[in-house]
């Protein structure tokens, strides 16, 4: 009996470790909206940045508006190392940073201590 259970256990937390690597990790990336031809997406930071993979077109400027509810100290400065920024985010606001996607690419955004991060993805 107790074979039975370690190997249904076993076998949930490999289904588990599948999913959580290979189910949601992922598709979740955000589309941007066009808002009067600036494409815009807001991102939430609340234990870290959700979504963390936001998708922009290249060669339309885009605003990401971060939202930030998570008071702990790390996550009150965002960086965009590849577009030469770093913005505070005050607590309970939403900070538009404004960015020019010119090219295609993977790029990494930042809290200040570099702990969470997330992704912009130009095509
Ligand atoms: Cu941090």
């Amino acid at each position: 009996m107790e074979k039975y259970i370690s190997i249904i256990a076993s076998l949930l937390a490999i289904g588990f470790i599948v999913w959580w690597f290979f189910g949601k990790r992922e598709d979740d990336a955000k589309l941007a909206e066009d808002v009067g031809g600036v494409q815009t997406v807001e991102i939430m930071v609340d234990g870290g940045y959700l979504p963390r993979t936001v998708q922009l077109k290249a060669g339309v400027p885009a605003k990401l508006v971060f939202n930030r509810q998570d008071p702990s100290g790390c996550l009150d400065e965002v960086l965009l190392p590849d577009f030469g920024i770093s913005r505070m985010l005050p607590l309970g606001e939403k900070t538009e940073i404004t960015i020019n996607p010119s090219r295609a690419g993977e790029f990494k955004y930042t809290c200040g201590m570099q702990m969470f991060s997330g992704k912009v993805v130009v095509k």
